[in-house]
């Protein structure tokens, strides 16, 4: 459940939050496709509770009324397209699986789907679900809990959603029926919504009884479905993420808490030369890493001080580091603007979502930002790419903000977060030769639209990184020599 099962040659998923699923498929054959991206996590299908006394907030998708695959991104058929068109650019689809609960109770009851519940007998026909489905007595996780009881944590619920009861054999019925529809279709995983307030022992069970990946899509004969848990485990609560290690990939949210500490300012740069583990981050092969996800850019879920598009210049620091660095396995954030942390995406009276638009410089339109389409972070891919399996040597540092490292033999970065010019001539791992800067520009036939790097035959190159250049970042592979 630890293998993501990309395409060969490809690396990253891109979280595009609250996308449609039309937009999605066109971005996999436009955009990553071509640029070697991964794969996507796309925002939970299945139907959710309508809550427009909030405006139709981003977290009603996080409020399950069925199984049945209607949503503001659109229904089952355009489903299944999406996962077609995007195998087909070689970029796979992994679903956010909300299955710890169903809605909490609100005046208005109808689904995106036109279903409706009866809350208080826990009564969710479309499921279906009934009293005996979810965990009884009720109680509400305090705050408290996550320190004491990992009983509460897993029983009681979660910001007043009716709890499921995952040890039951009806409700594991429904939920690997849900999910197997989905690897029927073609997805290659699942993020696991709040695995935390689920015990371990029902997740196993249920993860064991999905199907294999479909090998009609293109995937090897018996490769199981990759599977990333969502455990906040910042330390000290009674539910630890080595709980969830055993069965299956678990989000690090401690990787993004200590990149945007340093590449925020807060911690110098020079400390990164022994980043991973020793850090207390999870072992290579048990992690999801990311800067920022849609729950902390806007201060839920584990909240706190993170870098997020808002703060561009550390932001792409940040993220270049994550894909230059050969460290676990990345997952970026494609957001849209917001002022208000529960307004949901850009949308009409109507509720309905609006596309993003292109602009002839790649960025998006109408409310969204799509960092994923940043000439930064989308050029760091290849890099990613290109860099893959080989070590990570080479490392340098002027005993504070400037660092630099190589990708044995093909790939060289440098940052520069000091208030003073990086002026060095430094050792690299790279070949003779002239190398364009994926950060600056780009390579246009011959060309180079931004810094050219001329490493020499004794593998030395003169690096300069101006304090007040636009971007903190210089970073060179052997895909863009000219
Ligand atoms: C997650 N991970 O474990 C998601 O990443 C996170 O975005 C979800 O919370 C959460 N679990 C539940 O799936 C979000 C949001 C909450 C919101 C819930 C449910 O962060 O604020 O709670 O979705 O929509 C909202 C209200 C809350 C209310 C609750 C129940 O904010 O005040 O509780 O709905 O109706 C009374
Ligand atoms: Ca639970």
């Amino acid at each position: 459940y630890k293998n993501p099962h990309y395409a060969p040659g490809r690396s990253t998923m891109v979280h595009l939050f609250e996308w449609k699923w039309n937009d999605i498929a066109a971005e996999c054959e436009n955009w990553l496709g071509p640029h070697g991206y991964g794969g996507i996590q796309v925002s939970p299908p299945n139907e959710n509770l309508v809550i427009w006394s909030k405006r139709r907030p981003w977290w009603e998708r996080y409020q399950p009324m069925s199984y049945q695959l209607t949503t503001r991104s659109g229904n089952e058929q355009q489903f299944a397209s999406m996962v077609r068109r995007c195998n087909n650019a070689g970029v796979r689809i992994y679903v956010d699986t909300v299955i710890n609960h169903m809605t909490g109770t609100w005046s208005e009851n109808v689904g995106t789907g036109g279903n409706s519940a009866d809350f208080n007998n826990f009564h969710y026909p479309a499921v279906p679900y009934g009293r005996n489905d979810f965990n009884w007595p009720e109680c509400k996780i305090q705050e408290s809990d996550y320190r004491c009881c990992a009983n509460r944590v897993r029983n009681c619920q979660l910001s007043n959603l009716k709890d499921l009861n995952q040890g039951t054999e009806h409700v594991r019925q429904m939920i690997v029926g849900f999910m197997n529809r989905f690897i029927h279709m073609g997805v290659a995983g699942f993020r696991i919504d709040a695995a935390k307030h689920m015990w371990p022992r029902d997740l196993r069970v249920i993860y064991n009884r999905l199907y294999n990946l479909n090998t009609a899509h293109g995937f090897p004969a018996g490769a199981r479905p990759y599977i990333f848990q969502e455990v906040i485990d910042l330390g000290g609560e009674a539910v630890s993420r080595d709980e969830y290690t055993p069965l299956a990939a678990v989000t690090d949210f401690k990787f993004g808490m200590e990149l945007s500490r340093a590449f925020g300012g807060g911690n110098q740069l020079r400390y990164l030369h022994n980043w991973g583990p020793q850090w207390g981050l999870l072992a290579h092969s048990d992690s999801l890493v990311f800067i920022d996800n849609h729950d902390n850019q806007r201060s839920h879920g584990a909240g706190g001080n993170i870098l997020t598009h808002r703060e561009p210049r550390p932001y792409k620091g940040a993220i270049a580091f994550m894909l230059a660095h050969p460290y676990g396995e990345p997952q970026l954030m494609s957001s849209f603007f917001f002022h208000n942390t529960e307004a949901g995406p850009p949308m009409d009276n109507s509720g309905n979502i609006i596309s993003p638009s292109f602009n002839t410089d790649n960025s998006c339109g109408n409310g969204w930002v799509c960092e994923h389409r940043w000439r930064q972070i989308a050029q760091m891919i290849q890099f990613r790419n290109v860099a893959a399996g080989t070590t990570f040597n080479n490392w340098w540092d002027n005993g504070s903000n400037q660092i630099a490292f190589c990708r044995g033999g093909q790939g060289f970065v440098a940052f520069n977060k000091d208030s003073w010019d990086l002026n060095a001539t430094l050792q690299t791992c790279l070949p003779a030769g002239r190398y364009c800067d994926v950060i600056s520009g780009f390579k246009r036939g011959n060309c180079c639209t931004g810094k050219t790097i001329t490493i020499g035959n004794d593998g030395r190159a003169h690096i300069s990184l101006g304090a007040n250049d636009y971007d903190m970042v210089i970073a060179i592979h052997r895909g863009e020599q000219s």
